[in-house]
């Protein structure tokens, strides 16, 4: 019987040029499957002559082990093609440490609130926490403004529905500033004292770039024997610099509250316009940023402090309108507008 080394050898050759893994394996299905060349040369060696055997076997074996090394070889030489081409198409599997990825930070009125309540305790100012819901009389009566008061005309009020309390703590409402602090803070603690309290107050307001329904104030109380105007100038310009550097513009001019006597409102000249006038500051040139004032004898008295013997001085400051001042934000409505696009630049 004929054996046709050429034409095996010729098929190995074809196995190192395939292009494909599918072309590999069926060019080694020629050679070694069952009723391939290989396979059926080796069946013949039983009916050729032991000189013709002793001539091929050898060479048999030697083409097997050249198909192997030829199939592993071209697999892996196709394989290497075929990551090459993912390369190619910028598959890039590291890609996930590219993406910037999203983190998240305080809010920026917190950020500042975190600051302000640090710069405050550096000069002796200690913490407290008022309640949100309190009642009608330490938000107005015992801050000297007894019911149907003109003056609470300056705060829109939300009032609670208490219809379905079955307590009566007294009228409820959301505070509408963080003096509802002034009477608890008195109450609890003798005097000298240095205390701020930070928090959200509500408003039924009409809404425009300076005012939001819900916002925080910022109120400091400092107690003491002979405090006086002084004190609150001074204090004011400190903070006012330390928040805004320098040059910024800080003056106190007469303000009516009915819980100091006499009372302040806090301006910082407006950075938009330089003082010119501008759609923020309502074309005054200035930006309110706070209420201040000595605090009325008949405060001190309904917190229990003698004020013949204690004076007293506190702020109600606006972070917002600080933030708003600080970083150039022309609408206080972004600052809880949810809007992250806005959020993230600061
Ligand atoms: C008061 O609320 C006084 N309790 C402040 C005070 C405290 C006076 C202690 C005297 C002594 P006024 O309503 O002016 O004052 O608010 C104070 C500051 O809170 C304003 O200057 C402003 O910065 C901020 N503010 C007031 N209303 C709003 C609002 N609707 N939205 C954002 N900020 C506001």
């Amino acid at each position: 019987m004929d054996i046709d080394l050429n034409q095996i050898e010729e098929i190995i050759n074809q196995i190192g040029q395939a292009q494909t893994l599918e072309e590999v394996d069926a060019l080694y299905l020629k050679l070694m499957g069952k009723s391939g060349y290989i396979a059926t040369a080796t069946r013949s060696l039983s009916v050729i002559s032991k000189d013709q055997v002793k001539e091929i076997a050898p060479k048999l074996t030697q083409l097997r082990q050249l198909t192997e090394t030829a199939t592993k070889k071209t697999r892996l030489e196709i394989k290497e093609k075929e990551y090459e081409k993912l390369d190619l198409e910028q598959l890039d599997l590291t890609t996930f440490e590219k993406i910037k990825q999203r983190k998240g930070h305080l809010h920026p009125v917190t950020q500042f609130e975190i600051e302000i309540a640090e710069l405050f305790s550096k000069l002796g100012f200690q913490q407290f926490d008022a309640p949100h819901i309190d009642t009608d009389e330490n938000n107005f009566e015992l801050l000297n403004i007894p019911d149907n008061h003109p003056a609470r005309d300056l705060w829109d009020t939300l009032y609670i529905d208490q219809s379905k309390l079955k307590v009566s703590p007294g009228k409820l409402l959301l505070r509408t500033h963080t003096s509802n602090s002034q009477v608890h803070i008195m109450k609890g603690l003798k005097p000298p004292f240095r205390m701020m309290s930070i928090g959200r107050c509500f408003r039924y307001e009409n809404l425009d770039a300076r005012h939001e329904h819900t916002f925080d104030q910022f109120e400091l109380i400092y107690i003491d024997k002979g405090v006086n105007m002084g004190n609150l100038q001074y204090l004011s310009e400190y903070f006012l610099k330390a928040v805004f550097g320098s040059d910024i513009k800080v003056r106190l001019k007469p303000k009516y509250y009915p819980f100091v006597e006499p009372g302040a409102g806090v301006d910082g000249q407006c950075i938009f316009c330089h003082g010119a006038g501008c759609k923020v500051c309502s074309n005054s040139g200035w930006l309110e940023l706070a209420g201040a004032g000595m605090i009325h004898p008949n405060v001190l008295r309904n917190g229990g402090i003698d004020p013949k013997k204690y004076s007293g001085i506190a702020w109600g400051f606006g972070p917002e309108r600080m933030v708003m001042l600080k970083y150039g934000i022309e609408d206080i409505r972004l600052l809880k507008s949810g809007n992250l696009k806005f959020l993230e630049r600061y």
